[in-house]
């Protein structure tokens, strides 16, 4: 691992850690993952004292790879410390996000990763209740967990006094029914409990009352499966990779225009023309347009932008954020209106209907973006759609509402001639129909 840590001078920025075994055959089979030193994590782990493990994730500066980058170890410090109610773990698995595609390909390929993580964590919070929430569309991910789940029973990794340490974990796998909404952990945990899935007020956080009103820390699979890594490899290796605020490796998902889409691991930091060299350029070699840094929630970015570090400080100070690190890319032959228009049909699509700026907003910003991009727009629309992102922006009840006018906003802010081209279009349509008709 330390040799992942510090690669020979002139070798890429990848970093196998996460990705180390996803290409040995049958990697995600128990055999295969114990012999790639898998479990090793969870025998140290289980000798040592809960509130170590959280002090170790807490230096080691692990941020929560779901979207928003919360320190993880901060948030398992929430949990209480004497349990007078069951305490439980959720793993949010709901990978919904558009374009992302990193959670699936790390259960797919490495699903004992993930439940090593969810015990050491567990134990850390003195849980015995684990929940992976798997996204309802990847019915294939849910089989494989399944598979891994019941291996890890057999083998004495969970169930009654894991690995003879006295500690009992019990994991199930559910399958959500594929809303969007309910990868937003409160709407997540109504899911749970099989009620529909709808964001709940914030506080109180799940920490104190989350599934069953019991505490629940909800984390992403991905930060999960790096628990094990930190634990065997200490937090000042991890230190080693990425920024100081942004430690540690991240799988990027690239797809869209470039020659070869798919997950790359990298330390965080890692800046987009240096994926791109990666995954072998833009795809035919026609130029770079715009992207996403994380997601369709996380405001575009041009070729402009193509040295932003990609870590959380850096994606903020570029007027974004890193989401999810779901690189879409698009070349010249994409127009903006049209892309952002798909992800309005989108939100609007998903929006839950329980808070009115975000359940009319994105109805409106759609028929009017529809209307654009079918040559009907005008000037003014511009402004209408400027104004309705503006009365969802921090109005609404959840981050999808926010997330929503992401894609609208920094659209018209870096492409706006492109907008305005659309209905200068539609004028001069109308002029011709006006003559036509005065002829
Ligand atoms: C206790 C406090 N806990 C915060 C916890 C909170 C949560 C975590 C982060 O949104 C983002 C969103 C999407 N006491 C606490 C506390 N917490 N303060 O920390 O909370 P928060 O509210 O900052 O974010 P969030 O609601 O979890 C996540 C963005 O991610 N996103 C989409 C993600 C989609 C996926 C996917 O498909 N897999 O993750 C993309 O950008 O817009 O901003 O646990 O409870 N004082
Ligand atoms: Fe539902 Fe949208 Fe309101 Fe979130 S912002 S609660 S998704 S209506």
């Amino acid at each position: 691992m330390t040799d992942a840590a510090n690669p020979p001078e002139g070798t890429n920025p990848l970093t196998p850690v996460l990705t180390r075994r996803w290409l040995s055959p049958r990697s995600w089979t128990l055999h295969t993952y114990e012999q790639l030193e898998g479990y090793s994590a969870l025998r140290t782990a289980l000798s040592a004292h809960p509130d170590q493990l959280i002090e170790l994730v807490k230096a080691a500066g692990l941020r929560g790879r779901g979207g928003a980058g919360f320190p993880a170890g901060v948030k398992w410090g929430f949990m209480p410390k004497e349990p007078s109610k069951p305490h439980y773990l959720v793993i949010n698995a709901d990978e919904g996000e558009p374009g992302t595609c990193k959670d699936v390909p790390l259960m797919m390929a490495d699903p004992h990763s993930l439940i090593e993580g969810c015990v050491i964590a567990a134990y850390a919070m003195r849980a015995h209740h684990c929940m992976i929430y798997v996204r309802g569309e990847a019915l294939h991910c849910v089989r494989r967990l399944h598979q891994a789940v019941r291996e890890a029973y057999e083998s004495g990794y969970l169930g009654r006094d894991i690995l003879g340490s006295g500690f009992d974990l019990d994991v199930v796998v559910h399958a959500g029914a594929g809303a969007y909404i309910c990868g937003e952990e409160t709407a997540l945990l109504d899911s749970l409990e099989g009620k529909r899935g709808q964001p709940r007020l914030k506080p109180p956080f799940p920490a104190q009352a989350g599934l069953y009103a019991c505490p629940t820390t909800v984390n992403n699979v991905e930060t999960i499966a790096s628990v094990p890594y930190v634990v065997n490899g200490g937090s000042d290796w991890f230190r080693t990779m990425g920024r100081e605020k942004s430690p540690g490796p991240k799988i990027y998902s690239l797809s869209g225009h470039v020659e070869n889409p798919g997950q790359y691991e990298a330390p965080l930091g890692t800046t987009l023309r240096e994926l791109l060299e990666l995954a072998g350029g833009m795809k035919d070699g026609v130029p770079l347009k715009f992207w996403t840094p994380g997601g369709s929630s996380t405001p575009l970015l041009t070729a402009d932008h193509l040295d932003v570090p990609l870590d959380f400080e850096g994606a903020t100070e570029a007027g974004t954020m890193l989401g999810t690190t779901a690189l879409m890319i698009f070349n010249e032959t994409v127009s903006v209106p049209w892309a952002v228009m798909k992800w309005t049909q989108f939100y609007e699509h998903e929006s839950c209907g329980k808070c009115t700026p975000c359940r009319e907003g994105c109805f409106w910003l759609a028929q009017v973006l529809e209307r654009m991009v079918d040559g009907r727009g005008t000037e003014e629309d511009i402004d209408t759609l400027l104004d309705v992102c503006d009365n969802i922006l921090g109005r609404s009840f959840c981050a999808l509402g926010d997330g929503a006018v992401s894609p609208i906003t920094s659209g018209i802010k870096y492409f706006r001639d492109e907008f305005l081209a659309l209905c200068e279009r539609n004028r001069s349509t109308e002029t011709a129909d006006t003559a036509l008709v005065g002829a």
